[in-house]
C-alpha cells in the first residue's frame, strides 16, 4: 500500500500524460492506428469485427483515463462504498453507451466518415453480452449506470460467464437453444487484473486448532481449491468523468497437481481434474425466477460471494489496516435476491477464521453491512439447497449457518415463548426427509435492509412471505420501486425522440428524468402531436423493417403495434393474449370488421430450455401467426409475428416503435416488471392488470390513459377456492368460441394433440393464472385501446402523456432512495 502514494513511483507518471483528443481528427486516429498497428488490418480486410474492435479500442482509452481518476478519487476520499452482488448482470452492447456518455457521438460519426466509413454499420458488429435472463440481471446493469452518473462509490461484483443467455432459434415455430460463446472473439470492454487473483475453497473438512495467542479457532482444510481472477468492466457515468467498476469473476485451475494420482501413474487424469474447477464460470443458467437444485449452481454462488468479500477485505486492509471497528460504517453490500445469500455466511467465516474476529463482532458487522432486495413472490423461486450439499461442498459455511440459526431462534423464542409453531416456521432449516436451508431467510436474518422492487410486491411480501419476519423487525423492511435508465432506454434507443425533448423541453431531462413533466402542456398542440406522430412512425418503420427481415412477415406500419416482449412464463400469460389474437381473427373470418382497427401482434423471448409448458406457448403463438399471417382475409387488418432471440439490443428497437404495451401479468405474481417502464418512456400506452409498478405506472399517467383490466391481487386469492374456468368458457360465447377452435385443432391440423396440455390448463379449475377469469375483461380493454387508436389526435395525447408521466421510473430515482435509505454514500467528483 506504501507504492500507491510514494511520488517517485512510476506508476504515477500517467497523471502526466495530456488527455486524449475527443474530437473527430483524435477518434479517426485512434481508430487507425488500432486497426493498423494493433490489429494489423488494412483496407482489403474483408471482416466487419476489426472495425468495431478499433473504434472499441479508440474509445476505451479515453475511458480508461477517466477509470483510473475515479479510482484514485474514491482510495483517497476512503469514503464508503457499496458492492453490488449479482448472478446475472445484463449490460447490453457498450459501444453505443460510452459514445452517448462520453459525448463522443458526433466525433467518431465525423471522424469515420473521413475513413470512408459508417458509424452505424460498425457498431452493429457488437455481440451483445447476456450475461442475465431478464428483469433481475437488466435491473443491475441500469443501477450501475445510475450510480456512476450520480458519481456513487458502487461497484458490482459477478461472475464472467464463458456462455451467455442461449441464443433461440424458431424451428417449425419451436424453441432451439443454441450455445452463445460470446468471448469467442475476445472483449475489448474488460480488463484482466490478474493480480487480485483470490483462491476460493471447496469441500474438505473443518477441525479446531489452537492459534498463535492460544485461543481455540476453527480452520477449513483438505479443500479443493479454485482460484478466481478479475476481469474488469468500465460503467461510465454520463458526462461527468465517472468510470465505476464492474468486477467480473472467472474461475481457473490451480497450478497443483493431486501428487497421489500423480505418482500412481494416473497423470492425465490428475491434469484433466483441473478442467472441473473452470467450469464453475462456463455457463450461465437460464432459469428466470425458478429455482435450481443442481450443484454447480450452488458453486457459481459461493464462488461469487467468497472472491468478492476477499476482494472488499483486501481493499479495507490496504485503505485501513486490520481494525475492523469502523468496517460496517464504510461498507454494504446489496444482495440481488437471494442468489449471493451466502455471503452472510461466508462474511461471518472471513471475518472470524481468517481475520480472527469474536463472533459477536463478526455478527454485528455483518448484520450491519448486508442488505437484501427480494425480487419475486413465487414460491418455485425461493432457493431452498439440501443441507446434505452444504455438508459435502462448504462444511464450514454450514456450521456457521447452524450457529446464526441457533442464535436467532433464541431470539424469537425470548420474543414468543412457547411458539414452536413459529419457531419451526422461522427456521433457517427446514426440517424433513432432506432438510434444507432456506436462502432468504438466512438474507433476512443477516441483512439490515429488506426491499421488495414496487410498492404492491413490497406489501404483499410482509403481509405473507416474510410476515413473521415482519412482526420481529417491522423496521428492516422497506419498498424500493424499480427504474430503468434513461440513457440507453430513452437518450440511446429513440434519437428522433430525443432531438424532439432537447428542442422542446432543453437536455436536463436525460438526468433529471422528472423535466418530462413539461411535455404535458404539448399533448394540447396539434403541431407537437404531429411532430411527435411523425416520430413514432419512423421508429416503427425501423422496427417493421427488422421483422420483416427476420420473421418475413410484412407488417403494415399505420397499424397499431401492440407488443409484448418478456420471459415467456405461465404466470406473465403470453396465453392470455395470444387468446385474444385468436378472438380477433375469428371476428375476421365472420366478416364482424366494422371500425376495425389494424394491428400487428408482437411477441419476444425466451422459454427455459426445460420449461415445457412455457415452449408449448412459444408453439402456440407461432402456429396462430402461420395461420393469420397466411390467410388473405387478415390482409391489413391482423398480423401476428413471434421475434426470435429477444435481447437488450432488439429492445432498443422494439420500444421506440411500440404503440401499446402487454403488462398483463395475473395480479400479485409480476413483482413489478421493467420492460413496461421502457415502453412508457417511448410513448406506449399500457394495458395491464393492477400488478407490479403497472399499479404506480397507472397512479403517474391518470386512469385515463392506461388501460386496465382484471382481478386485483385480493380478487385472485378470494376466488381461488371457487373458480370455475368450465363455468366462465361455458356462459362466454367469445371465451368459447375461442377455446373451441383451439380444441377442434384449427391451428395444428397436422400435429394432432400438441395444445392438449396448454387446453387442460385454461379449463383447470386450479390453474394459478385464472386465464379464463380475465379474459372478457381483457378483451373490453382491448377493444377501448383499439377505439382510441382510431382517434388519433386522443392516441397522441395519451402516447405523449405517458412519456410525460414517466419520470419517477427513472433508474436514477431508485438508486438515490437506495442511497438516503439504505447506502448513505457520499458523491465523489474525481478530479481531472
Ligand atoms: N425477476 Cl426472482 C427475474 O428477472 N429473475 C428472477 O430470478 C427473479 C425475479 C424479475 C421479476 O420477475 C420482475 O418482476 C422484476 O421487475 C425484476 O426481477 C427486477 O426486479
Amino acid at each position: 500500500s506504501s507504492l500507491t502514494n510514494s511520488p517517485q513511483n512510476p506508476s504515477n507518471a500517467h497523471l502526466d500524460l495530456p488527455p486524449l483528443p475527443m474530437d473527430a481528427d483524435g477518434i479517426a486516429e485512434g481508430f487507425s492506428r488500432y486497426y493498423a498497428y494493433t490489429f494489423g488490418r488494412d483496407q482489403d480486410c474483408q471482416s466487419a469485427y476489426y472495425p468495431y474492435k478499433a473504434l472499441a479500442m479508440t474509445l476505451r482509452d479515453r475511458l480508461m483515463e477517466r477509470w483510473n481518476q475515479t479510482r484514485r478519487a474514491y482510495d483517497d476520499s476512503k469514503c464508503k462504498r457499496t458492492y453490488y452482488l449479482s448472478l446475472e448482470f445484463l449490460m447490453g452492447r457498450a459501444l453505443s453507451n460510452a459514445m452517448l456518455n462520453l459525448n463522443l457521438n458526433q466525433a467518431a460519426e465525423q471522424g469515420l466518415y473521413q475513413l470512408g466509413r459508417v458509424l452505424e454499420e460498425i457498431a452493429s458488429n457488437e455481440p451483445d453480452p447476456g450475461l442475465g435472463n431478464g428483469g433481475l440481471g437488466r435491473l443491475a446493469a441500469c443501477f450501475l449506470d445510475s450510480c456512476a452518473t450520480l458519481q456513487l462509490p458502487v461497484r458490482g461484483y459477478g461472475l464472467r460467464y464463458e456462455y451467455g443467455m442461449f441464443r433461440q432459434l424458431i424451428e417449425k415455430g419451436a424453441q432451439i437453444e443454441e450455445p452463445d460463446h460470446w468471448l469467442r472473439d475476445g472483449n475489448p470492454w474488460e480488463q484482466e487484473r490478474p493480480e487480485f487473483t483470490q483462491r476460493i475453497q471447496f469441500y474438505g473438512r473443518t477441525e479446531s486448532y489452537k492459534d498463535h495467542s492460544g485461543r481455540l479457532a476453527i480452520r477449513w482444510v483438505d479443500t479443493h481449491d479454485v482460484l478466481a481472477v478479475p476481469y474488469d468492466i468500465p460503467v461510465p457515468g454520463y458526462r461527468n468523468n465517472t468510470v465505476n467498476t464492474l468486477r467480473l469473476w472467472k474461475a481457473a485451475a490451480t497450478d497443483e497437481f493431486d501428487l497421489g494420482e500423480f505418482n500412481a501413474g494416473s497423470y492425465p487424469e490428475s491434469v484433466a481434474q483441473k478442467n472441473d474447477a473452470e467450469h464453475i464460470t462456463m455457463v450461465l443458467y437460464p432459469n428466470d425466477a425458478s429455482e435450481n437444485g443442481k450443484e454447480l449452481r450452488l458453486r457459481q454462488q459461493f464462488f461469487l460471494a467468497s472472491a468478492s468479500i476477499k476482494d472488499v477485505l483486501r481493499d479495507w486492509i490496504r485503505l485501513h489496516g486490520r481494525d475492523f471497528s469502523q468496517f460496517a460504517e464504510l461498507n454494504s453490500f446489496q444482495l440481488n435476491d437471494t442468489h449471493p445469500a451466502v455471503s452472510v455466511a461466508e462474511l461471518m467465516r472471513q471475518l472470524i477464521d481468517e481475520q480472527h474476529l469474536e463472533w459477536d463482532e463478526a455478527w454485528a458487522i455483518t448484520s450491519h453491512t448486508m442488505a437484501y432486495t427480494n425480487h419475486t413472490l413465487l414460491p418455485e423461486a425461493l432457493e431452498r439447497w439440501p443441507v446434505r450439499l452444504f455438508q459435502l461442498l462448504l462444511p464450514r459455511i454450514l456450521e456457521i449457518i447452524y450457529e446464526i440459526n441457533a442464535r436467532f431462534l433464541d431470539e424469537v423464542s425470548q420474543h414468543w415463548p412457547g411458539d414452536t409453531d413459529r419457531l419451526r416456521r422461522m427456521s433457517l432449516i427446514e426440517e424433513g426427509d432432506d432438510p434444507q436451508v432456506r436462502m432468504a431467510y438466512l438474507a433476512i436474518v443477516g441483512s439490515y435492509s429488506i426491499n421488495g422492487v414496487a410498492a404492491l410486491h413490497s406489501q404483499l411480501l410482509v403481509e405473507g412471505l416474510f410476515r413473521d419476519f415482519h412482526e420481529l423487525w417491522p423496521h428492516k423492511f422497506n419498498n424500493k420501486t424499480n427504474g430503468v435508465t434513461p440513457r440507453r432506454w430513452l437518450a440511446q434507443c429513440n434519437p428522433g425522440l430525443r432531438g424532439l425533448l432537447d428542442e422542446t423541453i432543453g437536455s436536463d431531462w436525460v438526468c433529471n428524468l422528472d423535466q418530462l413533466s413539461r411535455l404535458a402542456p404539448h399533448a394540447d398542440d396539434a403541431s407537437f402531436r404531429e411532430r411527435w406522430h411523425a416520430i413514432k412512425r419512423e421508429n416503427k418503420q425501423r422496427l417493421a423493417d427488422q421483422v420483416a427481415e427476420i420473421c418475413r412477415v410484412d407488417l403494415p406500419v399505420d397499424a397499431m403495434f401492440d407488443v409484448q416482449v418478456k420471459r415467456i412464463h405461465e404466470y406473465k400469460r403470453q396465453l392470455l393474449n395470444i387468446l385474444h389474437v385468436i378472438h380477433l381473427y375469428s371476428r375476421i373470418k365472420q366478416g364482424d370488421t366494422q371500425d376495425w382497427t389494424p394491428r400487428c401482434v408482437l411477441f419476444g423471448g425466451k422459454a427455459a430450455p426445460g420449461y415445457v409448458m412455457a415452449k408449448q406457448i412459444i408453439k402456440l403463438i407461432n402456429n396462430v401467426a402461420k395461420v393469420v399471417n397466411k390467410d388473405p382475409a387478415t390482409e391489413g387488418l391482423l398480423r401476428v409475428a413471434f421475434i426470435p432471440d429477444y435481447r437488450v439490443s432488439l429492445m432498443e428497437v422494439i420500444a421506440p416503435g411500440t404503440d401499446l404495451s402487454e403488462q398483463i401479468s395475473t395480479a400479485g405474481k409480476e413483482a413489478s416488471g421493467t420492460g413496461n417502464m421502457k415502453f412508457m418512456m417511448n410513448g406506449a400506452v399500457t394495458i395491464g392488470t393492477l400488478d407490479g409498478a403497472n399499479i404506480e405506472i397507472r397512479e403517474q399517467v391518470g386512469e385515463e390513459n392506461f388501460f386496465l383490466f382484471g382481478l386485483t391481487a385480493a380478487g385472485v386469492e378470494s376466488l381461488r377456492n371457487h373458480y370455475d374456468p368450465n363455468g366462465i368458457i361455458a356462459s362466454d360465447p367469445t371465451l368459447r368460441n375461442v377455446v373451441t377452435l383451439l380444441e377442434c385443432g384449427h391451428f395444428n391440423q397436422f400435429e394432432p394433440g400438441i395444445f392438449d396440455a396448454i387446453i387442460h390448463s385454461i379449463r383447470n379449475p386450479h390453474d394459478p393464472w385464472m386465464t379464463a377469469a380475465d379474459f372478457a375483461s381483457y378483451v373490453e380493454a382491448q377493444e377501448q385501446a383499439a377505439a382510441t387508436y382510431r382517434d388519433r389526435e386522443r392516441w397522441l395525447r395519451m402516447s405523449i402523456l405517458n412519456a410525460a408521466s414517466s419520470g419517477y421510473f427513472s433508474s436514477d430515482r431508485t438508486i438515490a432512495e437506495y442511497n438516503q435509505d439504505i447506502w448513505h454514500l457520499p458523491t465523489i467528483q474525481p478530479s481531472r
